[in-house]
């Protein structure tokens, strides 16, 4: 009977558990910034099907979901105290890693015919399976499939982790990306929308999670051990050295868990620079070709768009707003051949207005249908001729969020940094209207970026100055934005 297990099928379940592990905890950590699942694109407050917070928002005054954010415990997410940026890094680090792996593992399974043990191929496996789970059920173990090292149950869950499950994760993430969804709106839809996938996502967690622990439970009973013994040496051994062993391997696992826990709460700074290096490679390459073709009816705009951020609480710019913004300028400078200071009526005039109906993406996980109007970045672009330095644009804003954020983990002006690469992009634009009207004064009146391939931090409101830049190192603390340099977000932001 051939019991044994090949040593690469032996390499690739533990680095497997090393990766799945880190995508559970990191994916807490996601979770924990928007701790709400919704089925509708809009998260509409209230809507929610689950919560996993206690946090009440105000009826009376402005919030916004920054202020619905949790903290978990680092014991449960990677690394927990409200480090989105840090769980993503490692969540999208493993995701890589966690792929190549299964790739790798799918192949050899075909190449060296293993795969005869972990797919079914003949119906009986179901009754065989049926009377396998009776048998536990009396608290017996069943009968292995002659020849193989599994019991049917154990086949065919097995089968549904490796083919179903792994993919489904790995698809409703996708269905994350905004860059996915912008230019392949049905795909979306395919899932039940936005919020559908997140939904889904998250049980394809729960179902992961309930996996391992049926696993671990029926290791045990089973004999650890001797199992333990297939899984590290490939064949039958003294229990007792399989069983230390699987404990140095689980040791070890912890230990890049807490190494990875500690780096990000302390040194989160060169996790960012390090691991976002590896992520934005591999994003660029599949994600940043993507160009946004969404137009959504106008039946599926949200009757309540989200916020993010609080608007300038300033004299002079409740002034500005009393007046219609009417006494606002904007200053187009930098690296271009002729700088330009326009007023809101002049930039009205500037190029023809576009309109679209797009899907908001936050990073923390929400979403909202909305129309913005305004002036597409090219044709402000064109007008001012970068030079040829120029490779970046900077949007500056009127936000100080030492003052106007104050429970924000930052201080200073809001400003956020995009390559000009995207500024060409048919949707983006620098918005003056939501839904047919004036920008609210909470969307970021009297304007605001639009960039429909990205998620929402880079997309600055309140906008007063757009400047074009040849390096960014010399802005703020040099990340390329403000969420960058204080909440260590990447700056490029296809999911
Ligand atoms: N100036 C400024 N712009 C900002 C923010 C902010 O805090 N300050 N938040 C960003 C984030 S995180 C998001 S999700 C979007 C939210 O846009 P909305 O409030 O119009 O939905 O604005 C982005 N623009
Ligand atoms: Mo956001």
């Amino acid at each position: 009977m051939q019991l044994d297990f090949p040593v690469w099928l032996r390499i690739e379940h533990w680095v497997n558990v090393l990766f799945v592990t880190l995508l559970i905890r990191s994916g807490i950590e996601v979770l924990a910034t928007h701790p709400k699942l919704y089925w509708r694109n809009d998260s509409r407050p209230g809507t929610e099907w689950a919560r996993f917070t206690r946090l009440d928002m105000p009826t009376d005054k402005l919030y916004d979901t920054l202020d619905e954010e949790e903290s978990y415990s680092p014991v449960l997410s990677l690394p927990g105290h409200k480090n989105l940026g840090m769980g993503r890094h490692w969540h999208f680090l493993s995701v890589i890693g966690w792929i190549a792996t299964g790739l790798v593992y799918y192949v050899l399974l075909f190449v060296t015919g293993q795969w005869h043990r972990y797919v079914p191929y003949s119906w009986s496996i179901f009754p065989t399976a049926w009377n396998d789970l009776l048998t536990y059920l009396s608290f017996d173990l069943p009968p292995l499939l002659p020849g193989q090292p599994f019991d049917a149950i154990q086949k065919l869950s097995y089968a549904a982790v490796i083919f179903l499950l792994a993919p489904f994760q790995i698809l409703t993430g996708a269905a994350q990306s905004p860059a996915v969804e912008a230019r392949f709106p049905r795909y979306v839809r395919l899932w039940g929308g936005r919020q559908a996938a997140r939904s889904l996502h998250f049980f394809g967690l729960l179902a992961f999670v309930g996996f391992i622990a049926v696993h671990l439970i029926m290791v045990g009973l089973w004999g650890w051990g001797q199992l333990n013994a297939l899984m590290i040496f490939g064949r039958v051994r003294d229990p007792r050295w399989a069983i230390a062993w699987s404990l140095v391997i689980v040791a070890a696992i912890v230990l890049v868990h807490v190494a990875a826990t500690v780096m990000a709460l302390k040194r989160p700074r060169a996790v960012q620079r390090v691991l976002g290096a590896v992520v934005t490679g591999v994003r660029k390459v599949l994600l940043r070709p993507l160009v946004s073709k969404q137009d959504y009816s106008a039946a599926k705009l949200s009757d309540e768009h989200r916020v993010n951020g609080k608007p300038p609480d300033t004299d002079h710019y409740k002034i500005m707003a009393a007046h219609d913004f009417t006494d606002w300028t904007l200053e187009v400078g930098g690296l271009v051949r002729s700088p330009m200071t326009l007023s809101l009526e002049q930039l009205r005039e500037l190029g023809e207005q576009q309109n679209q109906r797009v899907l908001h993406n936050c990073i923390q996980g929400w979403s909202s249908i909305g129309e913005w109007g305004g002036l597409p970045m090219r044709d402000l672009v064109e007008l001012v001729e970068p030079l040829p330095q120029a490779r970046y644009v900077c949007l500056l804003t009127m936000q100080d969020t030492g003052r106007d954020e104050p429970s924000a983990p930052g201080t200073g002006r809001f400003y956020e940094v995009i390559d000009l690469s995207l500024a060409w992009h048919p949707e983006a634009l620098l918005a003056y209207e939501m839904n047919g009207a004036p920008l609210p004064l909470k969307h970021g009146a009297p304007l605001r970026l639009r960039l429909e391939t990205q998620v929402g931090f880079k997309m600055a409101k309140w906008i007063e100055r757009v400047e074009f830049v040849s390096d960014y190192s010399a802005i703020g603390k040099g990340m390329g934005g403000w969420r960058e340099d204080n909440v260590y977000f990447d700056k490029n932001v296809e999911i």
